[in-house]
């Protein structure tokens, strides 16, 4: 079958007609380059246009090949004119789905801090580790051996008492108190010793706005050769000086605890007044004995405090219940 030169080109007019309109038409590059394929690709009408060409005489051949490649250039120029608007186009739209807007609002993300209770059993173990000594820690289910007998409490002590410590079913307790931390640590260090063990213990105690049958207490212990009340009494006025940060008055007074010997109640005047601080004495030469020191070459000292009693104190707070209750408009204040 022959086909005149006149037909195929308008054959090839009316190609470049339909392909420059669907061009422009097109608003995706993948239906773009599904043009492409279609008008210019191997297969395309062009190609075919063009293999038809074969029989035409020499004249009509240069004259049909010269307009086949102007269409030809027209396509490529129309398409690569398109993909770069629709490039274009494409940029602009990530551009404007990335926007960031500087001036929204940020969202809110509430600042946490530290408890009033952590914090001031912080700057406890901080003054403590100022002066050499090093923070302990044991465990809150403890034996009546740990708890109570290493620690010289006979078994007839009200301590001891169904009606003052949480025993659990297997025999085993809620400590009462830190110090068998340093039962332990003792049994496994020589002198000399400087611990300060803090930690949460249990009572059976009525909750009242000063106590609650979970508390919290920070005790030291220094054990060495030639240790005596004097170096007590000369730590605790370190200690309670920097925990006040100004010049305090220390006061002794005669008490008894089954693991010191002799025992006394501390006492610190601040801002005129007395307050009770905590409880004190020279290590009772059985607890050495206990943990295999031998009490005629080694004295010590120890004494415990209660740290809700600290925060207490140095933050004015009336009721120790509200350590314990979350209260953001009371937190919100430390
Ligand atoms: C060992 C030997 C002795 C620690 C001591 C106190 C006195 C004391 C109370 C303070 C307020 C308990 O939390 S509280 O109710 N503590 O009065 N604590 S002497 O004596 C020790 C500790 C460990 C090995």
């Amino acid at each position: 079958m022959t086909i005149s030169p006149d037909e195929l080109e308008t054959q090839l007019a009316a190609i470049k007609e339909e392909a420059l309109s669907k061009i422009t038409a097109t608003d995706t590059l993948e239906q773009l380059e599904q043009l492409r394929i279609s008008y210019l690709g191997k297969k395309a009408q062009l190609s075919q246009v063009l293999g038809g060409m074969g029989k035409l005489a020499p004249e009509d051949k240069r004259r049909i090949g010269a307009f086949a490649n102007v269409v030809k250039e027209a396509l490529q120029e129309g398409l690569e004119k398109k993909r770069t608007e629709l490039q274009a186009a494409q940029i602009q739209a990530q551009l404007e789905a990335e926007t960031l807007d500087v001036t929204m609002p940020g969202v809110y993300r509430p600042q946490g801090r530290i408890h009033p209770l952590n914090s001031t059993i912080d700057r406890v173990l901080d003054i403590f580790v100022g002066l050499g000594y090093t923070v302990a820690a044991g465990l809150e289910m403890e034996t009546d051996y740990y708890n109570f007998e290493a620690l010289n409490t006979p078994p007839d002590h009200p301590a001891r008492d169904m009606q003052d410590t949480f025993y659990l079913p297997d025999g085993n307790l809620l400590r009462t108190h830190t110090s068998s931390v340093q039962i332990r640590y003792m049994e496994a260090n020589e002198p000399p010793i400087r611990i300060i063990a803090p930690g949460r213990v249990y009572r059976r105690d009525t909750v009242d706005a000063t106590h609650s049958a979970v508390f919290h207490q920070i005790e030291i212990l220094a054990v060495d050769e030639g240790i005596t009340f004097t170096d007590l009494k000369g730590t605790l006025k370190e200690f309670f000086q920097d925990l006040f940060g100004e010049e305090i008055e220390l006061r002794f007074r005669a008490s008894y605890f089954p693991f010191t010997e002799p025992s006394a109640e501390v006492d610190v005047k601040w801002r005129g007044k007395w307050l009770e601080m905590g409880g004190c004495g020279m290590v009772d030469p059985n607890v050495l004995k206990a943990v295999g020191y031998d009490p005629e070459i080694y004295t010590g000292f120890a004494a415990g405090f209660g740290a809700e009693r600290f925060a207490m104190v140095l933050h004015q707070i009336d009721d120790i219940r509200r350590l314990y209750n979350s209260d953001l408009r009371f937190l919100r204040q430390f």
